[in-house]
């Protein structure tokens, strides 16, 4: 067996394990952050299980650490205390980013870990199965439900050789994702095999796993090997390692080869993590800004990088370099041994350890500016300023252009520094709060941002509705439901949040949407890609979007608007998509029966009611799917079990 089949097979709950077929797995371990947190609570609540069933479950604050005015304090405080109520660790916020601090401090090899977050996968760097999902799945992992999806396909990337001088794991996922594009790991996990592998440290192979989900992989995970027990051990966690690897004679689906030796420094131009070109070929491009930080790029071995190429160097006068480091051991580290100073003397700008420019929570740039950043997403407008060109590089290319002022191959620089792994981290959890021994008596603070969610209906009999808006390939879920400082205080408020549903597209939407008493989405390939923010689904729910007919979808986006009631209907033919226009009148005829025949691979018939055109259409949905949709979404089909 390959390692996949290996993780998988031990936590089979239900299913068989062949690729496309919907199976169940037992969920070990949760994580939640912040700005997924609050509704993932609300519907943990919603079940009414008094203590969390999983053997850890974690609440991260990271996204939403800029205080503007009350709501995100108020919903840290719902947060603390629901964790602590209901048998949850609850990471202050400071503590860092969660998938760098959970990377550190809980996770475990072997162990399956469900987060509501796209880049959960970053456990996969020391062999742990760990998938992003919407806050529904995990609230009811937490309760010991078992995580239902799609058997993967297995993808062996096979490393090869190793690294040279400069290039970076980051370098690596960027040339993966230059091969197989932001398309290429739907429905597959990637997993890293080779001589190379021992090459790369935890962290550089958490980079890579970190970004297997712009891949749109359902996960990417890398062996158990003595590079993680040297890790474990560092952070006082021997106990915790085992010993994990594929077979030699395992069979994969796919396979890539990967020569870590040939791979040069690049770069993700404007404005997709596929959109790669060498550094080499378009340096000397004048910077504005430089980030460094994020669940990608901002371990211990990034920083202490970043402070060997900046010490007595100072940022170039026309650059703003902000870094925030990924958690507080890691900046707890750099202020013990000295390298934060000579970070701070180049002139670097230091922000709390949290998500921060990544998400737009601050530092937007200049209209128009070029800012280079070591993220792993340069959507349009998610920096914050539309008109910005964001594109991702490695720290090391990071560094070196903040202080040339353009674009830099770091090979010109001469010698890299060396920065070897710590034999022991520094170990202080004093911000991470254990739930109560007594949960009952916790009484859960509800700030007035807390509002309830929109909750949809058994499906009714006919299904009609308007086509509301027409989206080209690729939306991310940062343009159906767009996340910057100005909105992610609003993330328990779907009400308010709905009226900035898809405007990046149209600003016109949210309006044609309630004027028409709702309708339907026409969208192309990959729609939904990025990130596992429920509100993209449950924010068209609000505005009565009945369903969304796209070329294909992306994993998570597809399974959150399952949850929500809401079919994500798939074109048979292109040109169908073609022929659909704006305030075409649809209508889906015995809806009920049609979504049963749809389970059994049937076709669902959408009826373009003007010009009398029938549109077949797919629902790629398992038996249990069907009956989520027809109850109107995973709260009320599981109310209907109980
Ligand atoms: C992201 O990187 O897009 C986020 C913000 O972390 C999201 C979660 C969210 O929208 O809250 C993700 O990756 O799932
Ligand atoms: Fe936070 Fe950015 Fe990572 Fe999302 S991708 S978890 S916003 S650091």
């Amino acid at each position: 067996m390959n390692l996949t089949q290996k993780l998988i097979q031990s936590h089979l709950v239900s299913g068989e394990m062949i690729a496309g077929q919907e199976i169940s797995i037992k969920i070990d371990q949760t994580l939640t952050q912040d700005s997924t947190g609050t509704m993932a609570y609300l519907q943990f609540e919603a079940m009414g299980i008094p203590t969390v069933k999983t053997e850890k479950s974690v609440a991260y604050i990271d996204h939403n650490t800029l205080q503007t005015g009350f709501e995100n304090a108020d919903d840290h405080k719902y947060i603390q205390t629901v964790a602590s109520k209901h048998g949850i660790y609850f990471s202050k916020p400071g503590n860092g980013i969660c998938h760098q601090v959970h990377l550190e401090r809980f996770g475990k090899p072997g162990k399956t870990l469900l987060g509501s977050d796209s880049h959960t996968p970053t456990g996969g760097g020391i062999g742990m199965l760990a998938i992003g999902a919407g806050g529904l799945d995990v609230a009811v992992a937490m309760g010991g439900g078992a995580y239902f999806l799609a058997m993967p396909k297995v993808c062996k990337v096979e490393l090869t050789g190793k690294l040279s001088p400069w290039v970076t794991a980051k370098d690596v996922i960027l040339e993966v994702l230059r091969r197989l594009s932001v398309k290429g790991g739907v429905g597959k996990v990637m997993e890293y095999t080779g001589e190379g592998v021992k090459t790369l440290s935890v962290p550089q192979r958490a980079t890579i796993t970190n970004m297997g989900a712009e891949l749109g992989a359902t996960t990417s995970v890398f062996p158990s090997d003595e590079v993680t027990l040297a890790f474990l051990k560092a952070q006082g966690r021997e106990e915790d390692w085992i010993e994990l690897s594929a077979d030699a004679d395992a069979v994969y689906d796919e396979c890539v080869t990967i020569a870590l030796d040939e791979i040069e420094p690049l770069v993700a131009c404007p404005h997709s993590p596929d959109n790669i070109k060498k550094v080499s070929e378009i340096t000397g491009m004048a910077v504005d800004q430089v980030a460094i930080g994020s669940c990608t790029n901002s371990s211990y071995t990034d920083m202490m990088t970043v402070a060997a190429l900046l010490k007595g160097k100072t940022v170039h006068p026309d650059v703003s370099l902000v870094i925030a480091p990924g958690s507080k051991q890691v900046m707890n580290m750099l202020a013990a041994n000295g390298a934060l100073a000579d970070i701070i003397s180049a002139g670097a700008r230091i922000l709390e350890c949290g998500c921060g420019p990544c998400i737009g929570m601050g530092q937007a740039p200049a209209t128009k500016a070029v800012s280079l950043r070591t993220i792993n997403r340069n959507f349009e407008g998610r920096s914050g300023t539309k008109s910005a060109q964001v594109y991702i590089v490695s720290p090391e290319t990071a560094v070196a252009s903040a202080v040339a002022g353009v674009l830099t191959d770091p090979r010109t620089l001469g010698e890299a520094p060396q920065v070897s792994m710590p034999e022991h981290f520094l170990i202080n959890d004093n911000l991470v709060i254990p739930p109560a021994a007594d949960g009952q008596s916790v009484k859960v603070v509800r700030g007035p941002n807390i509002q309830p969610f929109p909750k949809n209906v058994k499906m009714p009999n006919e299904i009609s509705g308007k086509t509301l808006i027409k989206v080209e390939d690729n939306i991310t879920t940062d343009h159906i439901m767009p996340s910057n400082a100005k909105l992610l205080p609003f993330r328990s408020n779907v009400p308010y949040l709905a009226d900035y549903c898809l405007t990046p597209c149209d600003p016109k939407f949210p309006a044609r949407a309630k004027a028409a008493g709702g309708g339907f989405i026409i969208a192309g390939q990959n729609y939904g890609q990025g990130s596992s923010r429920e509100h993209a689904a449950l924010a068209p729910l609000q505005l009565g979007v009945k369903g969304v007919l796209a070329k294909s979808f992306a994993r998570i986006h597809m399974a959150n608007l399952i949850n929500n009631g809401i079919l994500p209907l798939i074109f048979v033919n292109e040109w169908d998509y073609d022929n659909l226009a704006l305030g075409d009148e649809l209508t889906i005829a015995y809806a009920p029966d049609q979504i049963k025949g749809a389970a059994r691979g049937e076709l669902v018939m959408v009826t373009n009611v003007k010009t009398g055109e029938e549109i077949p259409t797919r629902l790629n949905i398992s038996e249990r799917q069907r009956d989520i949709l027809l109850a109107g979404g995973l709260l009320n089909y599981t109310k209907q079990m109980n």
